[in-house]
């Protein structure tokens, strides 16, 4: 199969450009190197040393594995780039990562909040249009996030629900209560998307993720210059991945608030099979679905301790700090959301373990000169933007890297 990847210099995204190839699919990546940008823009990095570009990326997992991938580095938020990655490659399936994925960076100022919604919505618009023009019959598989729903008070149902209304009844979009102008970037391109699937026939599958963790995938072990991105820093670290952080070079695990706050989780090799499995098993054309994308669910508390009990056995002094909540959200809330589609196609989780844990500890460790600890506590608030330290912050322009 054609498969481009948008957003194939990512966390997710180089490790998937490889994952198919070994599987004998055509592989195209496009990245701008947005978050390597941010990154020096901030004074922060990896903690994984991965190699300076998509090219020399591609070249050092051609010499490992003999496979092949296709990259360019430009913006997909430019619609003749899109439109001429659509004729001369012909995609059969197209993987969506290509997005500013942190919630803290949104929440820098207002500059930071329009380029996300910017950058997100108009990138994703480009795209379907230029399926609509060019590859009618391929499939979107369009990464969305589980921030969508928000944490209502209901069980929440993958994409729709079922609702009786004044002795009627019909099946709609799942209502939508999300908590950062990132995840409502999200938010507008699910609604997109959806349109364009009704109005134009396209088919396309949002995979509503949870937040993904771990360091290793089967591709990215072969060779030291095949790892993929590492964050640790406020901004584009994630709660799982900090925490490991964290235990290791001995600073607190940052629990925000009460830590009652509970979302799905899953390892990152489980990311790589959920997107092979939704992209191998097309919807009908005109077929929006919505797969709602982890494994497990946790309060962040639970994570902290498990983290902290791994740490003990490994030999390290684990402490947990409860820190003032920087974001706008709920401590202490009902959770349950439906995740059998995956599962249904065939998904073998990865849970989580105290091994697993130990594995990202030893990792980490190998890197652990390059941590950055300035960039740890939080410090990009929700609710107060303007005192926000971060307000004098450059933002990104929504160019291709030069
Ligand atoms: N949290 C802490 N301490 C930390 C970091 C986070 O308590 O040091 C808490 C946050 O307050 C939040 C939860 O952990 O309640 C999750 O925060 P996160 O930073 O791990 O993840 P989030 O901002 O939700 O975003 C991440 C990815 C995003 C993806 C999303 C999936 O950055 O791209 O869409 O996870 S989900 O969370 O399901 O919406």
């Amino acid at each position: 199969m054609r498969i481009l990847i948008l957003g194939g210099d990512g966390y997710l995204g180089w490790p998937t450009a490889m994952h198919f190839t070994k599987r004998g699919h055509e592989v195209f990546a496009i990245d701008n190197y947005l978050r390597r940008r941010a990154h020096r823009e901030q004074g922060t990095d990896s903690l994984t040393p991965i190699l300076p570009d998509l090219p020399s990326r591609a070249a050092a997992w051609k010499e490992v594995s003999g496979y092949e991938v296709g990259v360019t580095e430009d913006n997909i938020c430019e619609y003749e780039v899109v439109e001429r990655i659509f004729t001369d490659f012909r995609p059969e399936a197209v993987i969506h990562y290509g997005e500013m994925p942190s919630a803290p960076y949104s929440h820098k100022g207002r500059e930071h909040a329009v380029f996300t919604q910017y950058n997100n919505v108009i990138g994703t618009l480009n795209v379907l249009f230029a399926m609509a023009e060019l590859a009618p019959d391929a499939h979107l598989v369009k990464l969305g996030t589980m921030g969508e729903y928000g944490t209502p008070n209901i069980d929440i149902e993958e994409g729709y629900i079922e609702l009786n209304h004044n002795g009627r009844t019909d099946t709609l979009p799942f209502p939508k209560v999300p908590g950062s102008w990132y995840h409502l970037s999200k938010v507008h391109d699910s609604h997109n998307i959806h349109f364009a699937c009704r109005v134009w026939g396209l088919r396309a599958t949002d995979l509503n993720q949870g937040v993904v963790y771990g360091i290793q995938t089967d591709e990215t072990r072969l060779d030291d210059r095949l790892m993929t991105r590492f964050d640790y820093d406020e901004v584009f670290g994630t709660a799982l991945n900090r925490f490991c952080l964290q235990a290791v070079i001995g600073h607190p695990l940052t629990v925000y608030g009460k830590g009652g706050q509970t979302r799905g989780y899953l390892n990152i090799v489980d990311t790589l099979q959920c997107v092979e499995l939704a992209t191998l098993n097309p919807g009908e054309r005109g077929d929006f679905r919505v797969f709602n994308q982890f494994t497990e669910q946790f309060s962040i508390v639970e994570l902290a301790e498990t983290v902290q009990r791994a740490g003990q056995a490994h030999g390290l002094d684990v402490t947990i700090e409860h820190v003032d909540n920087p974001r706008f959200e709920k401590e202490e809330h009902y959770y349950s959301a439906k995740h059998t589609k995956l599962l249904d196609l065939g998904l073998q989780p990865h849970k989580l373990s105290d091994t697993l844990v130990e594995s990202m500890f030893d990792e980490i460790a190998k890197h652990r000169d390059r941590v950055i600890p300035d960039h740890i506590m939080p410090r990009t608030k929700w609710q107060t933007v303007l005192e926000s330290e971060a307000q004098s912050e450059p933002v990104l322009e929504a160019e291709p890297a030069t």
